[in-house]
């Protein structure tokens, strides 16, 4: 049986980057496994806090954030952590060469529904720059590893070093993640997509214009009828399109008209980026390529728009009509 060391070594991954996604692996185990105990675990619901995002921290997002953090604090290869519940970039091993930023849970408002969450990160080189903070502003490019763990009926881990995609099935019985497919592919073509229409009075107006057009199926412009799918987990809708195409947008809108969106570009917009990428599809702003984006801060949040590389370019070309 292929172990994931195996496939990181044929990879050609070094022993320092395979012990930091080790790491990572196991903590999501733990993870898995208290999700899976639920609310026999007594870790549902609500703490009284609120994270640097301004939402109120799920038990398990303080849980999973912990796990995390303490797993990659003993790696000596980790210089730095940057967490969606961290404030701020927390050091780890002066010596070390990686930087990992993670959304520990992420859809975690779907944990009380016993809906799909998952864990997704991010490995960088760091730059050697004294202020961490600073060192962790490199664009997606810079990524030499990013995946996710998606906790649904299975757990499926989902990781690239630049080489394709692969997805691991995590067997409960012996405790290890199996390869499950060993090179995902995204069609190039889709007849499936996913946004929360209730903010469609919201978005700019390229937005309302494409989505008008998918609704409008054999009759409109794009001559095809789409069907719709939202969990309100980007790790889950990330899944679907990288099992069966599709495209997944979170776009600005003029709720929060200082934001540029509601996702994050530093754990959910890179890692997510670079799997599509890797996987043959495209990922970007309603600007520009996703990896290209020059980060001004950890928490910068990004509009997204990734998924099946026609459906994806077609969107992009309502920003610029
Ligand atoms: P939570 O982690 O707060 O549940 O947010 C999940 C998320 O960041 C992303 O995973 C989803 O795609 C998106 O937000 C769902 O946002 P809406 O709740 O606005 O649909």
């Amino acid at each position: 049986m292929t172990t994931i060391k195996d496939a990181l070594t044929q990879q050609g991954c070094d022993a320092s980057l395979i012990d930091v996604i080790q790491r990572i692996l196991s903590a999501s185990k733990d993870i898995s496994f208290r999700l899976q105990q639920g609310a026999l675990a007594g870790v549902l619901g609500s703490t009284e806090d609120e994270n640097v995002q301004g939402e109120t921290q799920k038990k398990l997002d303080v849980i999973s954030n912990d796990l995390l953090k303490d797993a990659l604090k003993q790696s000596p290869y980790v210089h730095g952590i940057a967490s969606e519940e961290e404030d701020f970039a927390v050091p780890g091993n002066d010596g070390g060469q990686y930087l990992v930023t993670y959304d520990p849970l992420d859809g975690s408002s779907n944990i009380d529904i016993n809906v799909s969450v998952g864990t997704i990160f991010s490995i960088m080189n760091t730059t050697g720059n004294s202020d961490l903070g600073e060192d962790f502003l490199q664009a997606g490019s810079n990524q030499v590893a990013a995946g996710y763990v998606l906790y649904g009926p299975s757990s499926i881990l989902v990781i690239t070093t630049g080489q394709g995609v692969s997805m691991w099935t995590l067997d409960h019985t012996i405790g290890e993640y199996v390869l499950t497919n060993a090179k995902v592919q995204i069609p190039e073509q889709t007849k499936e997509f996913a946004i929360n229409m209730s903010n469609q009075r919201f978005w700019a107006e390229p937005v309302q214009n494409y989505v008008a057009d998918l609704l409008a199926g054999e009759e409109g412009p794009i001559g095809k009828r789409f069907n719709m799918r939202w969990v309100a987990a980007m790790v889950a809708e990330v899944h679907r399109i990288l099992t069966r195409g599709g495209i997944f947008m979170y776009p600005w809108d003029s709720r929060e008209p200082n934001k540029p969106g509601k996702l994050r570009l530093m754990y959910e917009g890179n890692p997510m980026a670079f799997l599509v990428e890797q996987a043959g599809g495209l990922c970007c702003t309603d600007k520009e390529r996703m990896l290209d984006v020059q980060p001004t801060e950890i928490h910068q949040r990004v509009p997204v728009f990734l998924g099946s590389k026609e459906e994806v370019e077609r969107a992009a070309s309502y920003h610029n009509s």
